[in-house]
């Protein structure tokens, strides 16, 4: 499922999973959620048991559609031959249509036996390009052409729609310091350029701290807001004015009420947007503009200074420090690199040290169920054949699909899998330590160690025919680094990383 999961965003096109009926779709759930939330247009069929003999509730059984019901569009089982043709052109019509997402077929054993002749039809498509309501864009451009000191946070329905070049030459109009969703799974903006400011984090006293700067949100194509724990403090200020624009029509006003809402696709209504700001904006807006763009700019210069200054010292630490690794990674990498994310504790500073400046630069895991990455990795790569591709895994999560591997040997793809073994469940070490019980009281955490035995990585990857390294120092990941990158087939390499975090 995950391997279809990233094929499907990726390419952006449809990828279809077949599974093996109940508990095959119940060992699929957490990757089916994960495909939900990137809104990954999948067709997953399941076998089911013939239905001359489904009332007795045969080995395997169960009702389908009703457990993959919740985490699809739409979901159903073909009861005749003749149907099939309709139904499987819906499925694919709905899983494409905007905004997209995974879909579910069970088809019973006998239809898959039957023979006869079938008219296949012919498919249906709705072109994404939907262009804003005018009156919302007016409205939004009215509004954005008087803000004092506007914010965007970028999400994943601007990489989706491939609308980077249209959200920077708003972000410029704007000068506007351009954040990433706190589920930052995606590269809607390049990350080299002077605005782009990181991701907002999923902390809400900080995503407070930084949204209290600002007089207007812009939120486009991005969650409002999913945060990890519930806090006293409101994310968002209270009189801040927001403007939300998304494909997806529940995700509007979702949490917060938006000033104005614009049903859209961004790359349609971009466009329209920052020629409407741009007209709407006076003399005196377009020299505070260009005041304010100067003090964005060197305020973002600074924080990168400060995070490569942070950076350098942590180099010299042993074991490895996180951000010391996507510093001495980010410089080596090449420029079509392709990330895939599932970095957890481990991932503060990596978008600003790892530069990707296209649409397909990065993915990361939208949902947060874990075990995404690894086999993502080996869709993303079926999907983008000649570009390198680095998967950036924790060892806990490696260990929940790991028989993905395999099939990186297998099918000879040239992935590149950094595991980061900090021997735990470290963000969860984290979490439960921010909650302030039992275990921060005492230092003892309960079932969130991965050190006995310590899980041998190297010999896991052997184990299924791709080739690893041991790398416990920064100089040893930087050479087994390279040379994965220009292996023909996969490698892992074993990062030893820090153990141990700051508590809270
Ligand atoms: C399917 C699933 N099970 C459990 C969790 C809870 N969970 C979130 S992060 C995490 C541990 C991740 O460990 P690792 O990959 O080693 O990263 P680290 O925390 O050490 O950075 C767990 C168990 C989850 N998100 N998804
Ligand atoms: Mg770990």
């Amino acid at each position: 499922m995950a391997m279809a999961g990233g094929y499907a965003q990726a390419s952006g096109r449809l990828a279809a999973v077949n599974i093996h009926v109940a508990p095959g779709l119940g060992n699929a759930m957490g990757m089916l959620y994960d495909a939900q939330k990137a809104g990954a247009p999948i067709l997953v069929t399941a076998g089911q048991h013939d239905q001359s003999f489904a009332v007795t509730e045969p080995i395997l059984w169960a009702e389908l559609p009703e457990i993959a019901r919740p985490f699809v569009k739409w979901a159903a089982e073909v009861r005749r031959l003749a149907d099939l043709p309709r139904l499987l052109h819906r499925a694919a019509k709905t899983a494409l249509a905007p905004p997209t997402g995974p879909v579910f077929l069970s088809i019973p054993g006998d239809i898959l036996n039957a023979e006869a002749e079938i008219d296949l039809g012919r498919p249906t498509r709705v072109p994404p390009r939907l262009r804003g309501d005018a009156a919302a864009i007016a409205a939004a451009a009215k509004l954005l052409a008087t803000a004092e000191r506007p914010v965007i946070l970028a999400g994943d329905a601007v990489a989706r729609s491939g609308a980077l070049a249209e959200l920077v030459a708003l972000a410029e109009v704007l000068a506007a310091p351009v954040h990433l969703e706190g589920m930052d799974n995606s590269a809607p903006f390049p990350s080299t350029h002077p605005l782009f400011r990181g991701p907002i984090t999923r902390l809400a006293p900080q995503v407070r701290k930084t949204l209290d700067r600002h007089d207007l949100l812009l939120s486009i194509g991005a969650d409002l807001l999913t945060m990890s724990l519930p806090s006293d403090v409101e994310a968002i200020p209270p009189g801040i004015r927001i403007i939300h624009l998304d494909d997806d029509a529940w995700q509007l006003g979702k949490n917060d009420p938006a000033e104005v809402a614009i049903l859209a696709d961004p790359k349609a209504a971009l466009p329209e947007l920052t020629a409407a700001v741009t007209a709407a904006m006076s003399n005196t807006a377009r020299v505070a503009a260009e005041r304010r763009r100067k003090e964005v700019e060197a305020t973002i210069a600074e924080e990168q200074a400060a995070l490569t200054t942070r950076a350098v010292t942590e180099a010299a630490k042993h074991p490895t420090q996180p951000l010391a690794l996507w510093q001495a990674i980010g410089e080596m990498l090449p420029r079509n690199i392709v990330v895939v994310d599932e970095t957890l504790s481990s991932g503060a500073g990596l978008r600003r040290f790892i530069a990707g400046d296209d649409a397909k630069s990065f993915f990361g895991m939208r949902g947060g169920g874990i075990g995404w990455g690894l086999p993502a990795a080996v869709g993303i790569k079926l999907a983008l054949p000649d570009r390198p591709v680095l998967a950036l895994i924790g060892d806990g999560s490696a260990m929940f699909n790991c028989q993905a591997l395999w099939t990186a040997a297998h099918e000879r793809l040239a992935i590149v899998f950094l595991i980061l073994n900090n021997g735990a469940y470290r963000i969860l070490k984290q979490r439960v330590n921010a909650l302030r019980g039992h275990a921060a009281q005492t230092g003892r955490y309960v079932a969130m160690d991965l050190v006995d035995p310590p899980i041998d990585f190297t010999a896991l990857a052997l184990s299924m025919g791709v080739r690893a390294e041991r790398a416990a120092s920064l100089d040893e990941v930087r050479s087994a680094l390279a040379a994965a990158l220009d292996a023909a087939g996969p490698t892992l390499i074993d990062v030893a990383l820090d153990p141990t975090f700051a508590p809270v």
